[in-house]
């Protein structure tokens, strides 16, 4: 017979408690969704009854998944996948040990092995597991007595160490996936060398009204690549020195004054003035909208979104989330402004709720904004004071850190900013302390990278820091003008240099760009 060969692109692990099946029973709802070949692979998962009731229940699923021929597996009990006859089982690391598994079931029965840590997914593929099931991702009401949520990043983490000691078992990840967050996870979690074969799903398939159109969604969406991942880099993405970059800088301002992109600003009410003059003043026409339902129309019209973190109450997470939804799935950028987010637990489970919750381009704050986002993701991390402050290696590392595991560009502003897309990094030592004084002049920088990245034709990093040159260099030619004599007089003359200097840009005057300090 020899061992079946398994697509893990979309795996389904059954539940029939009430909350997800409801009136319906399993065996439909299973053949529902394996009808027009969505699903690929059945895990047969059911917390209690009988043995008798267990294996009767099994013997149905395999008619039907033998009809559709795709295997079947049974989680946690190897007496009843014996029993029946099936493909193989799922072990949980409460289970039945793996080597045992394998001595009752034989060589060619699949056997794979749920993990949530490096050492699990090594010993599990040491000893010869013939899957992962890696988890949980994000937390999920289908199980609540999950062990730990490890995020996209820690399915990376596991992924990269398996890849690098040579196993090619093949994974599924698991916990909280669903359509709208499916090709975002995908892509977060591939490793260099190693990326998921598949997604494993109860709710997203289980609970559908429609689980055949829902598998086949999945299916679809694991099969084609994401939308943003074609948008990640382009030409120039090569370029690793500070000089090249800076090169590329009067295209992108160029780019910008020519076709005037819009800039869909979600932010609070303090800046909304000045981030709208500030997206005229670059070339691009904002809109200042805060309401989640008009980002499906609004995501159309090839701009980018600033989500900047002013209202955390409910109401407005939820509009965050309805447009971050929204523009991921169109494939267009996304800033995310974490304002303030250590400052207190509502906000830094926001910032956790909304970093779970979609793919951002760009991710922009202050120091302590910055670590209260890396740490949202990671234990140890908790323990940092948001008062201390890194040295400028420690932040170099920080963003870069931060940047590689979310896949994006990471922007911690300060005296000297650190940019970086997780591979290149730079410091860039422009600005003017004025804008430390004036209110919302830092929100506004994320409206002006918004405007970048929305234009761009060069890859990511460079349009980002384009846009921080062209902000910060219009700040010191604004200081220094003989009219300003502080805050009040410098926001007017702030908004004159930034035209100016898109003008001047436009006219090949590139005078301004000799200010430019890059390392
Ligand atoms: N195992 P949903 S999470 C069955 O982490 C199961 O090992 C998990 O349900 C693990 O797709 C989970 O509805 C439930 O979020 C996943
Ligand atoms: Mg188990």
């Amino acid at each position: 017979m020899g061992k079946p060969a398994v697509d893990y692109s979309v795996y389904l692990v059954t539940d029939s408690t009430r909350a997800i099946l409801g009136d319906r029973q399993l065996a439909s709802v299973v053949e529902d969704s394996l009808k027009g070949g969505g699903v690929t692979v059945v895990q047969l998962r059911e917390k209690t009854g009988d043995t008798a009731h267990l294996i009767s229940v099994a013997k149905e699923l395999q008619q039907i998944t033998r009809k559709y021929n795709v295997p079947l597996l049974i989680n946690d009990r190897v007496d009843v996948a014996l029993a029946v006859g099936c493909e193989g089982v799922h072990i949980g690391q409460d289970d039945m040990d793996l080597a045992t598994a394998r001595t009752l079931l034989g060589p060619d029965a699949i056997i794979g092995v749920t993990v949530s840590t490096v050492d699990e997914a090594l010993t599990a593929c040491e000893g010869g597991a013939d899957y992962l099931g890696i988890g949980t991702v994000y937390a999920t009401p289908t199980k609540t007595n999950t062990k730990e949520i490890i995020g996209a990043a820690g399915v990376r983490e596991i992924l990269g160490r398996i890849a690098e000691a040579g196993y090619g078992t093949q994974t599924v990840c698991i916990g909280g996936i669903n359509a709208s967050n499916l090709q975002r996870i995908v892509y977060q979690c591939a490793a260099e060398k190693k990326a998921l074969d598949g997604v494993a799903v109860v709710s997203a398939v289980m609970a559908a009204q429609d689980p055949d159109a829902a598998a086949r969604k999945l299916l679809g969406l694991v099969r084609n690549p994401p939308p943003f991942k074609a948008d990640l880099r382009g030409e120039g993405s090569d370029k690793a020195d500070a000089e090249s970059i800076v090169t590329q800088v009067p295209s992108i301002v160029r780019r910008v004054h020519d076709t005037t992109p819009l800039s869909h600003n979600m932010t609070n009410i303090v800046v909304q003035n000045i981030a709208a003059n500030v997206a005229l003043a670059v070339g691009a026409s904002p809109i200042m909208a805060g309401y989640g339902e008009e980002a499906p129309d609004l995501c159309k019209l090839g701009g980018a979104l600033v989500i900047n973190m002013g209202s955390v109450d409910p109401a407005g997470l939820e509009n965050y989330l309805k447009a971050l939804r929204a523009y991921n799935l169109a494939g267009r950028p996304v800033v995310y402004d974490p304002v303030g987010a250590g400052a207190t637990s509502i906000r830094r489970n926001a910032v956790k709720t909304i970093m779970a919750n979609g793919y951002l381009d760009v991710i922009k704050g202050n120091e302590g904004e910055i670590k209260t986002v890396f740490g949202s993701n990671q234990e140890q991390q908790r323990g940092v004071d948001s008062s201390s402050t890194l040295g400028a290696a420690q932040k170099a590392k920080l963003v870069r850190e931060l940047a590689a595991r979310e896949k994006n560009v990471v922007v911690m502003t300060g005296k000297t900013d650190f940019v970086s897309d997780g591979v290149r990094t730079f410091a860039i030592d422009n600005g003017h302390a004025y804008l430390g004084l004036v209110t919302g002049t830092g929100c506004t920088l994320g409206t002006a990278i918004s405007a970048a990245i929305a234009s761009r034709q060069s890859d990511r990093l460079s349009a980002v820091i384009a846009a921080i040159l062209h902000f910060e260099i219009a700040a010191e030619l604004a200081a220094e003008r003989p009219e300003v004599r502080g805050p009040g007089t410098f926001v007017p003359a702030f908004l004159d240099e930034l035209y100016l200097i898109r003008q001047a840009t436009a006219n090949n005057d590139l005078a301004w760009l000799a200010r430019a300090k890059v390392s």
